[in-house]
């Protein structure tokens, strides 16, 4: 079958070209519902495009976990479009999903890592992250690429709806900012490794984000467990009330995502909450912050940008801790046990 994701993502002349999509954006703009389909750390990267979509272009948005999608026999039909993402594009659940979409009369869209790999070729449309390999089997840039494309998608849906001129061109700015982000971010590389080995032998840890780092929390908790075998949850912080405070002692490292937004004091309560439980609290705050370090054992300060970029940011130093801490603990981060690049069965 033809391969459909033609053209990189980029900015041109300040408008925003989605490659393999371009085509097929005012089918998109009509769609009467997005569902995101995927698994793993593509399925957060799909939560994030949720906030994302919902915000800026105020489309409905659903997402499922493309292996209980394609079981559970879903009301999915033509005026419906299905986003399948997948790092390594062979991802047997999300490619199953895919095609009960398509046999169900949807648009079904992709974005995928890997040219030329077996989605790409099933869909009817698409965009390639061009992130580069993957070297190891836990995917990080990959994530990183799928949220910038769903941030540029969420954008381009919004153009002459939901936003003015003015708002696209700053976020474009933004945006085009998150380069300069991540380097600064990646020089705490010395820092987190130090509280990495304060925490290595924990046996379970909790992350709690809010809003867009409540998928952020999710994804982190994903790469402690793939790659250094630690147990590790991932809540929104609110949830924390309904159950997970019962965990909450001196034994358990809770990693709060405490950057400045909407949701920062609430966050903050949450944050003394775990503190009044003598839970140990590592968190990622925002530069120039000095609330968080008050209740934090550890803070790790990162650049200051809208809630809508902040998943980019975050990310980072929770990926660099999952890898401390799996490399003090001996464990190959490239090859995990048990996991395969592409899980094709
Ligand atoms: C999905 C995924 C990865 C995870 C691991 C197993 O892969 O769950 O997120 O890190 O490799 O597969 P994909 O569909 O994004 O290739």
């Amino acid at each position: 079958m033809r391969d459909v994701m033609r053209g990189r993502v980029r900015i041109e002349e300040g408008r925003i070209v989605l490659g393999g999509i371009e085509d097929y954006l005012d089918r998109l703009k009509q769609a009467k519902r997005i569902v995101i389909c995927a698994c793993g750390t593509s399925w957060h990267a799909g939560l994030i495009g949720e906030y994302l979509i919902e915000d800026f272009a105020r489309i409905p948005v659903e997402v499922d976990y493309a292996s209980e999608f394609r079981y559970r026999n879903p009301i999915i039909g033509p005026d419906d479009v299905v986003i399948v993402i997948s790092q390594s594009g062979e991802t047997a659940d999300t490619l199953a999903a895919l095609r009960a979409a398509k046999e169900r009369g949807a648009m079904v869209m992709g974005i995928c890592n890997v040219v030329g790999s077996t989605i790409p070729r099933e869909t009817m449309c698409g965009i390639y992250t061009h992130a580069g390999p993957e070297v190891g089997v836990a995917s990080t840039k990959a994530f990183t690429a799928q949220v910038i494309v769903l941030y540029m998608l969420a954008l381009a849906l919004s153009k002459g709806r939901t936003i003015s001129h003015d708002e696209m061109r700053l976020n474009l700015k933004e945006l085009s900012q998150v380069p300069g982000h991540a380097a600064k971010i990646l020089e705490l590389d010395a820092q987190i490794q130090t509280i990495a080995e304060s925490f290595k032998d924990a046996r379970n840890f909790l992350y709690l984000g809010r809003g867009y780092n409540f998928p952020v929390a999710l994804e982190g908790a994903l790469k402690l467990k793939e790659i250094s075998y630690i147990h590790a949850e991932g809540y929104p912080a609110a949830e924390m009330k309904h159950g997970p405070i019962a965990l909450i002692d001196e034994d358990m490292p809770v990693i709060f995502i405490a950057t400045r937004d909407s949701s920062y004091n609430k966050i903050l309560s949450n944050i003394e909450e775990v503190r009044s439980r003598k839970g140990r609290v590592i968190a990622i705050a925002s530069e120039g912050d000095t609330e968080v370090a008050r209740l934090a054992e550890h803070v790790i300060y990162i650049p200051q940008a809208s809630a809508q970029i902040m998943p980019l940011l975050t990310v980072i130093p929770l990926q660099l801790l999952s890898y401390h801490i799996a490399a003090l603990r001996g464990c190959n981060v490239d090859r995990p046990r048990n996991l395969a690049k592409s899980v094709t069965v």
